[in-house]
C-alpha cells in the first residue's frame, strides 16, 4: 500500500471532524487492513474500526474479548491499508478515566481520527445481546472519561464521540437527552444516539428535541429500510453502516467453503472468486517488485539460469526416444533436476529450460520451459534466443547434460565480472571424439592465480588453426551479471542477422563477445564436473553423481 500512504499519519487528512457537519456523510465498517482498502476504494470518506466487526474476525465475542492494545495493533493495519479518517468503536474506553486517556495517544500516534465511547460498564456486551438487561454507567463518571480523553488529545483535529446507550437500556428519550447534554458540555465532539427499533422513531423523536445542538452520528443497522433521506432530513451528520463487510465476508467465505468441500474441487467456485492477481493488486505487489529493483543489493539478482536442453543427444539415441537428454535418469534422479537443485543451492530459484526435442517429457516441476520449436534444424545459440530477451537481472547460461561439484557454481556466481566462464584445465587434449569447447586463454592454470586474471580468447573444436594447445575445455557455463545481460541480448540479436545463425553454438556467442572487445573472465577447475554426451558418459554419471549425494543417499542408493 505504499504509493497510496499519507505522507503522515495524522491529521487533516484523517480528520473525523470532516464527517460531522451538516451535510449526511457515511462511514463504513472495516475490521482489518484489506477490508479497509476496500471501504476506500468503494468511494466511502471514512472508516468505522467496528467492535463487533474486529472482534469476529479474531473469532471472538464482542465482550471485550480481544484486548484494547490488540484492537490498537489492528489499527495500525487498517491505517496502513487506508488514508480515510478511522473512527474506532472504542466500546467503553476500556476502563475507567485513565485508559481512555492512554487510549487516546495511542490512537493519535497510530493515525486513527477519532473514537466513540458508550456510557456502559466494561466489559460490554453488544447492544443488540439483550440490551435492557445492561448496566448504564454512572454519567459523571462517564463524563469524566469524556474530559479525560479530550485533555488527553495533541492533535486539534482529533474527535470524541459519546455514544448514548439509554434507549438500548430501555431508560427512555428524557434519560437519552440528559446524557446526550452533558456529555456535550463534558466536550464530546459529537453525540452517537443508539436504538434497537426496526424503526428510525425514536432516533427522528431524539434528533428533533435535540435540535442541532450538535453533530448527531446514528447506526440504522435495525432499521435499515429507512429512506436514507429521512436521515438528511433529521438533520443527522453520519450514518455508519457498521456491520456489513464482515457479514458479507462471512456468507461468501461459508457458501464457497461449502462448495469446495462438497464438490471436492475448486473448478466451479474459480471464476467466482477474486483472482489470485487481485489479491496481489490489493496488497501493492507491484510497489513490492519496483522497489525490490531499488533497494536490493545486485548478488541477490544473480537468481536466474537458462539451460540449454533442445537435444535428444546425439550417441544417446538408444535411451532416448521418449525423452530428451536431460531427463535421462542419473543415480536415480534426470539430469535436469541434478541441476536445478544445484542451481537452487546457491539461491538461483528462477530456471527457464529450453527445451526442443521431447519438450513434453520434462518434468516442469519449479521451472518455466521454452521451447525451441525449429530445434531439429537449429544450434544451441538459436535455442539460447529463444529465451534471452526475457532475463532480467543475472543469469548463469549452462548446459543442459552438466554434473558439476557445488563449488563450481558457487566460485562462478561470485565472480563480480560481466562475463565470466568455467574452463577445465584437466582437459587439455581430445580424449575422444565427443570432447570439444577447447578454450584458449590469457594464460594457463598455473594452480598459482591468486589475484591474476585469464580472461578468454577463444573457444573451438579446431585447434589447427591455433598455434598452441589449449589451456582447458570450457565446461559450458556461462555467468552474465550486471550490465554483460544486455550486451549478450544485444549479440545474441547481432548474431541472429548472420546466414548460419541455425548452425551456431555457443562457443560463436562466447568468440563474438570476445571479438566486440568484452573480457570474459575464466574460472579455472581441474575436473569435478561431467558432461554426458555418449552412453559411456552416461555411464559414469551415475557414479560421479553417487559421490556428490549426501552420505546418508549413498548407504541406501548402495
Ligand atoms: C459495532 O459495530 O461494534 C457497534 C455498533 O458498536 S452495534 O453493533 O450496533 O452496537
Ligand atoms: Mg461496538
Amino acid at each position: 500500500m505504499q504509493e497510496t500512504l499519507p505522507t503522515c499519519r495524522c491529521r487533516a487528512a484523517r480528520n473525523c471532524g470532516r464527517l460531522l457537519n451538516d451535510q449526511l456523510e457515511f462511514v463504513m465498517e472495516a475490521h482489518n487492513g484489506l477490508s479497509a482498502r476496500l471501504v476506500r476504494e468503494a468511494g466511502f470518506k471514512g472508516i468505522w474500526a467496528s467492535g463487533l466487526a474486529i472482534s469476529a474476525q479474531y473469532g471472538v465475542r464482542d465482550n471485550n474479548e480481544a484486548s484494547w492494545t490488540q484492537i490498537v495493533d489492528t489499527l495500525e493495519f487498517m491505517a496502513d491499508a487506508s488514508d480515510l479518517p478511522i473512527l474506532l468503536d472504542g466500546d467503553t474506553g476500556y476502563g475507567d478515566f485513565n485508559n481512555p486517556r492512554r487510549l487516546v495517544r495511542k490512537l493519535e500516534q497510530r493515525g486513527i481520527a477519532g473514537v466513540c465511547i458508550e456510557d456502559k460498564q466494561f466489559p460490554k456486551t453488544n447492544s443488540f445481546i439483550g440490551g435492557e438487561r445492561q448496566p448504564l454507567a454512572d454519567i459523571d463518571e462517564f463524563r469524566g472519561k469524556i474530559k479525560a480523553g479530550k485533555d488527553s488529545q495533541h492533535d486539534e483535529h482529533f474527535s470524541i464521540v459519546a455514544r448514548v446507550e439509554a434507549l438500548i437500556a430501555g431508560w427512555g428519550m428524557d434519560e437519552a437527552l440528559k446524557r446526550a447534554e452533558a456529555y456535550r458540555l463534558a466536550g464530546a465532539d459529537a453525540i452517537l444516539i443508539h436504538s434497537k427499533l426496526s424503526k428510525p422513531d425514536e432516533i427522528l423523536t431524539f434528533a428533533r428535541e435535540w435540535a442541532g445542538r450538535g453533530p448527531l452520528v446514528i447506526v440504522p443497522t435495525k432499521y435499515y429500510s429507512t429512506p436514507t433521506d429521512v436521515f438528511r432530513k433529521a438533520g443527522i451528520s453520519l450514518v455508519i453502516w457498521a456491520n456489513h463487510l464482515i457479514r458479507a465476508a462471512a456468507s461468501s467465505v461459508q457458501a464457497v467453503a461449502k462448495e469446495i468441500h462438497d464438490s471436492q474441487t475448486l473448478v466451479a467456485v474459480e471464476d467466482r472468486i477474486a483472482r489470485v492477481d487481485e489479491i496481489f493488486r490489493l496488497q501493492d505487489a507491484d510497489e513490492y517488485s519496483a522497489a525490490e529493483e531499488i533497494y536490493l543489493s545486485t548478488s541477490r539478482w544473480s537468481n536466474a539460469a537458462v539451460v540449454l536442453a533442445a537435444s535428444r543427444g546425439a550417441g544417446l539415441e538408444a535411451i532416448t526416444a521418449d525423452r530428451p537428454k536431460v531427463m535421462l535418469p542419473i543415480a536415480g534422479k534426470p539430469l535436469l533436476r541434478w541441476l536445478v537443485d544445484a542451481f537452487k543451492k546457491q539461491g538461483i530459484n528462477d530456471t527457464a529450460v529450453v527445451g526442443g526435442y521431447r519438450a513434453d517429457a520434462i518434468d516442469t516441476a519449479g521451472i518455466k520451459v521454452v521451447v525451441n520449436q525449429r530445434h531439429a534444424e537449429t544450434g544451441e545459440l538459436a535455442s539460447l534466443a529463444c529465451a534471452v530477451d526475457g532475463l532480467q537481472g543475472d543469469t548463469v547460461i549452462s548446459y543442459g547434460d552438466l554434473l558439476f561439484r557445488n563449488y563450481i557454481l558457487r566460485d562462478l556466481v561470485a565472480s563480480e565480472a560481466a562475463f565470466s566462464v568455467v574452463v577445465d584445465a584437466s582437459q587439455t587434449q581430445p580424449v575422444n571424439a565427443s570432447v570439444s569447447d577447447f578454450a584458449w586463454c590469457s594464460g594457463a592454470d598455473d594452480r598459482d592465480l591468486f589475484g591474476r586474471k585469464v580472461v578468454l580468447r577463444r573457444v573451438s573444436n579446431d585447434s589447427a588453426h591455433e598455434d598452441h594447445a589449449p589451456q582447458g575445455r570450457w565446461i559450458g557455463l556461462l555467468n552474465v551479471r550486471g550490465a554483460g545481460r544486455e550486451r549478450l541480448q544485444k549479440m545474441v540479436a547481432t548474431l541472429r542477422m548472420r546466414p548460419d545463425f541455425d548452425a551456431l553454438g555457443l562457443p560463436a556467442l562466447l568468440n563474438a563477445l570476445i571479438d566486440a572487445g568484452e573480457e570474459i573472465e575464466v574460472q579455472y577447475v581441474y575436473g569435478h564436473w561431467r558432461g554426458v554426451n555418449d552412453l559411456e558418459d552416461f555411464r559414469r554419471a551415475g557414479d560421479f553423481a553417487h559421490a556428490q549425494a549426501p552420505f546418508a543417499i549413498r548407504t541406501v542408493a548402495g
